[in-house]
This record gives structure tokens, sequence and C-alpha cells, in this order.
């Protein structure tokens, strides 16, 4: 630790505390790669996994966004803290659903026992799902009980839940058509536990039965049978009981099985590797663009006397020039 300025360490006293306006302020350095993030995370890390993270995918528009909602509704009603991160769909179809989300989730300001954050999908993919992952670190070290997630999957497009979330729910609505192909490419494997919302529509039973029945198609290969479970979030909300019910018995699982500790591990290393490579990448850019050696190494290249991957090559070992 440098630890020079007390900063980091005071301002992850204050989250652990429960100062809402810090973890605010350190959600936001977070998501601009603002190096003072670094030491608040470090002096926090220890702290941290202790909360249940749920992530819930699906398509726009199914729903997920009332899900959260309800959720949180069922989850405070039981004492439970609750902090959502809502990451944004980088979509220009969008606008208005998210506007949406943000007038429903302002109803509950006034509740200290919930945290609402919406994070911005613009730039790389990688970037947004680190940095998602250290704001739902940053919620579970705050002290809350569950960190939900929400996504917008469509197969490829998402934020890697499954290295955020311990449970993903995959959100469907009756009546899929093309979704289901979708489903079957990507987000099949994603699913926890499979969520049909909008049951007051019609096609509802059918839409759950065909699901349950493509779910047994599929054999997991740590044992994990994902549920399918109907729910509607219009009032009278029904399902949400179960929902919550499958992620806790899905929890369960991951501690009885030893998948916790598995995928633990598998996710931390895809982290450190990921953080690793940022690093080692932005090192060999900033080189090649002062070293003037390397920088000969760059007209050679664009001269056509050497290929890139060799120049890469060079480049690797530290640009010492054999010739
Ligand atoms: N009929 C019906 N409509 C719903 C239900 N849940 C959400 N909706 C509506 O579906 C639309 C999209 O909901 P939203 O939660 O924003 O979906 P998201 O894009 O998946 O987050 C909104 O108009 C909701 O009111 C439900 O259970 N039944
Ligand atoms: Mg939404």
């Amino acid at each position: 630790m440098t630890g020079a300025s007390s900063r980091g360490p005071a301002a992850a006293r204050a989250i652990v505390a429960g100062d809402r306006r810090v973890l605010a302020r350190t959600i936001t350095a977070v998501e601009n790669g603002d190096p003072s993030a670094d030491r608040i995370l470090r002096a926090l890390y220890p702290q941290s996994g202790r909360a249940v993270v749920v992530g819930i995918t699906g398509p726009l528009g199914v729903g997920k966004s009332s899900l959260v909602n309800a959720l949180v509704g069922l989850l405070r009603s039981r004492g439970e803290s609750v902090g959502v991160i809502g990451v944004d769909p980088s979509s220009p179809f969008t606008g208005g659903s998210v506007l949406g989300d943000r007038i429903r989730l302002e109803r509950r300001a006034d509740d200290t026992g919930v945290f609402f954050r919406s994070m911005a999908s613009r730039g790389a993919a990688g970037g947004v799902a680190a940095a998602t992952r250290e704001v739902a670190r940053l919620m579970d070290s705050a002290g809350f009980d569950v960190v939900l997630v929400e996504t917008v999957g469509s197969g490829q497009v998402d934020v890697a839940i499954r290295d955020i979330a311990s449970t993903s729910i995959v959100v469907v609505v009756p009546h899929l058509g093309d979704e289901v192909q979708t489903l079957k490419a990507g987000l099949f494997e994603i699913a926890d536990i499979f969520c049909v919302n909008k049951t007051d529509l019609p096609g509802a039973d059918l839409a759950e039965k065909d699901l349950a029945e493509l779910v047994t198609l599929g054999e997991r290969s740590d044992g994990w049978a994902p549920p399918v479970v109907g729910t509607s979030t219009i009032e009278p909300t029904r399902g949400i009981r179960e929902l919550w019910d499958d992620v806790l018995a899905h929890e369960q699982f991951l501690d009885t099985s030893g998948e916790r500790a598995r995928g633990e591990r598998r996710r931390l290393s895809a982290e450190i590797v990921g953080i690793a490579r940022d690093r080692i990448g932005q090192e060999l850019t900033r080189r090649l663009e002062r070293d003037p050696s390397l920088r000969r190494l760059l007209d050679e290249v664009v001269a056509h006397r050497i290929d890139p991957r060799a120049a890469a090559e060079r480049l690797v070992r530290g640009g010492r020039r054999s010739r």
C-alpha cells in the first residue's frame, strides 16, 4: 500500500458506516476509471463477499425493471437492504423506457435501505462489465444484503452477468417468437432461473410449459436444473415470492454443491487477468508512443518492411531491437 493519503480508507469507512453520498461519489469514480477509487476499493475488499448478487437479464420490455421494483418491495418488507444497478442499454430506441425506470425508482428515494444506480453501457463491453462488478462489490461492502443487477441481454449483448452475479434470472414473456432462438443461442447458458413474466397476458401457461420442456433437454455440468417461474408485476403481483424462493434455493445449491467456491475462483481469476491485460495493454501503447526505438519500429511497419506480428513480438519482448 502506498497510503500517503488517508482519503481512501476514510472514504471506505464512511461507505461501511452507511454514507450514501460517499458511496455515490465512489461509484462515479469507478465509472469514470478515476484512479482515486483504487485505494477505496482496496480498503473495502475484505468487507465484500457477503451480499447475494442477483442478475436480472433478458430482452427489452419484458419487465425486468418492474420485477426489480417488485423484488425490492418484497425484500424491504422482510427488512433486507437492497442495492440496485441498472445497466442502461446503449440502444437509442430505449430512451423512453430508461426514463420510465427512473421515474418509478424515484418513489423509493426516501428509503435508505434501497440504493439505485444506473450505469451507462456505452464504451467497451469489457469496461462496462468490470465497472459493474466493482460497483456491485461497493454496494456489497456498503452492507446491502442483496444487490440486484439489471442488464439487457440478447444473447451476445450482455455485460457478462455470470461474471458478476451468483444467481442469474433470465426474463422472458409469453409469445417469444424469435426470442426463443436467441435464448437457445445465448441466454440459455446464463440462466439459473427462468422467469416468464406478464403471466396476466394470454398464452402464459403454454410459454411456461414450453420453457420447462426446453430446460429438461439440456443438462448442466454443475447439476443444477433451472426452474421456470411465472410472474406478473401488475397488481396484484404474482409469483414474486416464488421467484425469490428460487433465488434462495439456487444460492443454497451453490453452498452445498461447492459451486460457489469454484465459481468465485473462476470469476476472480478472469477479473485479475482482465485487469492485468488492460494494464499491460496501456503500458505497451504508452511505450510504442514514447520509446524512440519503438517509434522507429512502428515506422518500419508503416513502411511495410516489418509485419505487425513481428513488431508485436518485439514489443512484448521489451522492444529490444534484434534486427
Ligand atoms: N401486462 C404486463 N405488463 C407488464 C408486466 N411487467 C411489466 N409490464 C410492462 O412492460 C413494459 C416494460 O416494462 P419494464 O419493466 O420497463 O421492462 P424492461 O425493459 O425489461 O426493464 C412496461 O410498460 C410495464 O408496465 C406484467 O407483469 N404484465
Ligand atoms: Mg429496464
